[in-house]
C-alpha cells in the first residue's frame, strides 16, 4: 500500500509568519509564537533536546507509556482508530499501536504539508499492519476522519510529549473543544502532561548544562531571519528560561544584550539593553488544573496513570 495516495489534504491556511511576527513585536512585553520554532533545524534540535539528561520529559513519558500500555489497552478498548495530533512521535506511536487492541487506522494530523509528506512513507513502512491515513489539516480544529477500511469502533486522539502546556490556558481549551469535536462520541484522547514539581527538577530541563536548548531558542530568530527577512543579531539575543511557581510554568525569552533595531518587514523594533521577549509558555500541570480545562471543553479526565516519582501523567479524556 502507498500511504501519499491515503492522504486527505484538508488544505489548511498556510501560517502568516509575518503577520505573526509583526503583532508580537508590537505588544508590550513583545513577544514570538513558540509554534515558530519548528522548521527542519528547529525540529533536529528538539530531538537533541529529547536526549539531553535534564530533559526527563521524553525518557519517563516514554517509560511510563511502555509501563501503563496493558492498563491503557484495557482501558482505550479495541478497534480504535487512533489519531495523532502531529506527525508521529516514532517510539511512542510505535509503542502504542503495538501496545492496543487491534488499532484499526493510524491517521497523523500535520499543519506543514512537506512535514507530513516527509513523515508518510516511514510511517507506511513501520506500521505495515496498520492502515495509515494521514491527514493535512490545522489540529486546533475540528477535523473530519477519513474512513478507514475496516470499520473502527472509535477514535482515540494522542497527543504525548505535554505539547499541550506550549499552549495557552485559553487557547488549550480552545484546542480542547476540537479535540471533543474529533474524538466523536465515542472516542477519547489520551494527553501526555509534565506535572508541577520541585523547580530544582523543572528549571534545569530548559536549561540543559550543553546549552541545546538555548540554540533551539535562538533559532527561531534564524528562521525568521530566512523566511521573513528580519535582521535578528543572533549574538544579540540570549536565551532564559525561568520557573514562574504562582503560574505553574516555564517561562522561555530572548533576552536583548543591548539596545538594538530590528527590522521585520521594513518595520523597525527597537529592544532595550536588557529586555525579554517571551517566546515559549510549557505549563506544568495538577489534575484540579487539567481537570478544570477539560472540563470548559466538555471533557473529564477518566483515567490517570503517573511514573512513580509522579513527574509525569498520561490522562485518557473522554467527553463528559
Ligand atoms: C514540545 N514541547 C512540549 C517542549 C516543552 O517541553 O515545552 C518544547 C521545548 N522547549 C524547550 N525545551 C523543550
Amino acid at each position: 500500500m502507498n500511504a501519499v495516495l491515503n492522504l486527505t489534504d484538508l488544505q489548511p491556511t498556510p501560517d502568516d509568519i509575518s503577520g505573526d511576527v509583526l503583532a508580537g513585536l508590537s505588544r508590550t512585553p513583545k513577544r514570538l509564537p513558540s509554534k515558530y520554532f519548528y522548521d527542519r533545524r528547529g525540529s533536529e534540535l528538539f530531538e537533541e533536546i529529547t536526549r539531553q539528561p535534564e530533559y526527563y520529559l521524553t525518557r519517563i513519558e516514554l517509560a511510563l507509556l511502555e509501563a501503563s500500555m496493558a492498563q491503557i489497552a484495557e482501558a482505550v478498548g479495541p478497534r480504535a482508530h487512533v489519531v495523532e495530533y502531529g506527525s508521529g512521535s516514532g517510539r511512542k506511536t510505535r509503542l502504542l499501536l503495538d501496545g492496543l487492541d487491534d488499532p484499526v487506522a493510524y491517521t497523523p494530523i500535520e499543519i506543514s504539508r512537506s512535514a507530513l509528506l516527509a513523515s508518510v512513507e516511514r510511517l507506511d513502512r513501520e506500521f505495515g499492519d496498520v492502515e495509515v491515513l494521514p491527514v493535512c489539516a490545522d489540529f486546533t480544529q475540528p477535523v473530519p476522519l477519513p474512513r478507514p477500511e475496516r470499520t473502527a469502533d472509535h477514535a482515540l486522539v494522542f497527543f504525548p510529549g505535554s505539547t499541550i502546556g506550549n499552549f495557552t490556558d485559553e487557547e488549550a481549551v480552545r484546542l480542547l473543544r476540537a479535540m471533543h469535536q474529533t474524538m466523536g462520541d465515542r472516542g477519547g484522547a489520551l494527553l501526555g502532561i509534565d506535572l508541577q514539581k520541585s523547580p530544582a527538577i523543572i528549571e534545569p530541563a530548559y536549561n540543559d548544562a550543553n546549552g541545546v536548548t538555548a540554540k533551539f531558542t535562538l533559532n527561531l530568530l534564524a528562521r525568521l531571519n530566512r523566511d521573513i527577512g528580519s535582521d535578528f543579531d543572533l549574538d544579540g539575543f540570549e536565551h532564559r528560561a525561568d520557573y514562574v511557581a504562582d503560574a505553574g510554568r516555564i517561562e522561555t525569552f530572548l533576552v536583548s544584550r543591548r539596545a538594538q533595531d530590528v527590522t521585520v518587514e521594513g518595520r523597525g523594533f527597537h529592544f532595550d539593553a536588557g529586555e525579554a521577549m517571551q517566546v515559549e509558555y510549557s505549563q506544568k500541570y495538577t489534575d484540579a488544573g487539567l481537570a478544570a480545562l477539560a472540563a470548559q471543553a466538555g471533557l473529564k479526565v477518566v483515567r490517570a496513570w503517573n511514573d512513580p516519582q509522579d513527574w509525569f501523567g498520561l490522562r485518557l479524556l473522554q467527553r463528559t
